[in-house]
């Protein structure tokens, strides 16, 4: 479960946070495919509770009614001709999926598909499931609980919201129904969301009656679906990331909140030459990578100081310094803009969602921020691609926050997060050659829009990154782009 099957060649994913089915299809073979990425995370497809009095917040999402695949991204047709197109051109698709519970107690109760419920008696008739299928007597989740008792933590309700008993052979059914219904339409795999809610023995149970993944979607045979458990475990809690990391991969939370600490400038950038493990992370295969996610950006979930599009130099930093470390599997968030914490994504006056434009530089419009389309992100999805497996050679920091280094023979990153200039002779690990930065321009015609890298035969070159200009980044690869 803890290979993501990506097409050959790519390494990232992308979490397009509450796109609608058909934008993601039209982004896979306009935008995604294209450009080497490797799969997408989408929004739960699965039927939610309409919650109108809070003017659709995008946490109705986070409140099953059903698993009828219709929701503000779609139904079950467009869900599927995504998955196929995307697959078509090499993009992956995984579902967030909410198997902890359903939706809390609320005086509206009509779902995204129509389904209605009974909240007073557990009733969810368009699954169906009764007041037998929960956790009971009920009981919600304290704070201190996550100190002490791992009992309350799985088996009471997470913010009120009605929790499923997994142990039981019918909810078993239903879950396993939804997600394998899903790996039929090609999905490649799912996130677990709050996996730390539930025991690991039923996950346990419900991954191993997952299907192989379909062959028909390009898929090769006996594969299983790649599960990216969100368990958040920042240390000094009763329930540990290492019970879930047995079963499959895990977000590791820690490494967000580690290179947001160093891209603001609370730890200097040269320690990064052993991270990893060496600060406490996971082993790299069980770790699923990210800056942000759509709850600690808005100060939801974990919370903490976390680097976002709203902090845009520092946060490029962070994110190509993910892409270029060959730690652990990078997700991209790509997000809608907000100030109100709560706030659903662009919407019309009846609830539809409003499909992001393309501008003409490419990037996105109708209050979109598509980090994905920002071309110092795009360009190291790439960098990444071409590095491959190779490994850090050549590490060289200025004992501060100047660092620069090689993955294998492919391809060169420098950062300059010091309030000085970045001027140095470096050994870089290419060939001889005229190379295109790819964080400040791009090449076209063969000349460089940015600034150009001159390689000598004994592989060394110039590196010139100014305090003052637009990015702290440089970075040269092998191939066409560079
Ligand atoms: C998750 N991971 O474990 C999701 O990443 C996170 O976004 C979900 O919370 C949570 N678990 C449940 O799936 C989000 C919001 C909550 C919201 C919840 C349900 O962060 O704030 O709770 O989704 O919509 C909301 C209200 C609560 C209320 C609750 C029940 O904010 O005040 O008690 O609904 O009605
Ligand atoms: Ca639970």
């Amino acid at each position: 479960f803890k290979n993501p099957h990506y097409a050959a060649g790519r390494t990232t994913m992308v979490h397009l946070f509450e796109w609608k089915w058909n934008d993601i299809a039209d982004e896979c073979e306009r935008f995604l495919g294209p450009r080497g990425f490797g799969g997408i995370q989408v929004s739960p497809p699965n039927e939610n509770l309409v919650i109108r009095s809070r003017n659709r917040p995008w946490w109705e999402r986070y409140q099953p009614m059903s698993y009828i695949l219709t929701t503000r991204s779609g139904n079950a047709a467009q869900f599927a001709s995504m998955v196929r197109r995307c697959n078509d051109v090499g993009v992956r698709i995984y579902v967030d999926a909410i198997i902890n519970h359903m939706t809390g107690t609320w005086n509206e109760n009509v779902g995204t598909g129509g389904s209605t419920a009974n909240f007073g008696n557990w009733h969810y008739p368009a699954v169906p499931y009764g007041r037998n299928d929960f956790n009971w007597p009920q009981c919600e989740i304290r704070p201190e609980d996550y100190g002490n008792n791992a009992e309350r933590v799985r088996n009471c309700e997470l913010s009120g919201l009605k929790d499923l008993n997994q142990g039981l052979e019918h909810v078993r059914n239903m879950l396993v129904n939804y997600m394998n219904a899903l790996i039929e339409m090609g999905v490649a795999g799912f996130r677990i969301d709050a996996a730390k809610h539930m025991w690991p023995r039923d996950l346990q149970v419900i991954y191993s009656r997952l299907r192989n993944l379909n062959t028909a979607h390009g898929f090769p045979n006996n594969a299983r679906p790649y599960i990216y458990q969100e368990v958040i475990d920042l240390g000094g809690e009763i329930i540990s990331r290492n019970e879930y990391t047995p079963l499959a991969a895990v977000t590791e939370f820690r490494f967000g909140l580690e290179l947001s600490r160093c891209f603001m400038g609370q730890n200097q950038l040269r320690w990064l030459n052993t991270f990893g493990p060496h600060w406490g992370l996971l082993a790299s295969g069980d770790a699923l990578t990210f800056i942000d996610n759509h709850d600690n950006q808005r100060g939801h979930g974990a919370g903490g100081n976390i680097l976002t599009f709203k902090r845009a130099r520092q946060y490029k930093g962070a994110i190509a310094f993910m892409l270029a470390h060959p730690y652990g599997k990078p997700q991209l968030m790509s997000s809608f803009n907000f100030q109100d914490t709560e706030a659903g994504p662009p919407q019309d006056a009846s609830g539809n969602i409003i499909s992001p434009s393309i501008n003409s530089d490419g990037s996105c419009g109708n209050g979109w921020i598509c980090e994905h389309r920002w071309r110092q992100i795009f360009s190291m999805v790439a960098w990444r691609n071409t590095a491959g497996t190779g490994a850090i050679v050549n590490w060289w920091d200025n004992g501060s926050n100047q660092i620069a280094f090689c993955r294998g023979s492919n391809a060169f990153v420098a950062f300059n997060n010091d309030n000085w200039n970045m001027n140095q002779n470096l050994q870089t690990c290419l060939p001889a050659g005229r190379y295109c930065d790819v964080i400040s321009g791009t090449k076209v015609n063969n000349n460089c829009t940015g600034k150009t890298v001159n390689v000598g035969s004994n592989g060394r070159a110039d590196i010139v990154i100014g305090s003052d200009d637009y990015d702290m980044i440089l970075a040269i690869h092998r191939g066409p782009e560079s």
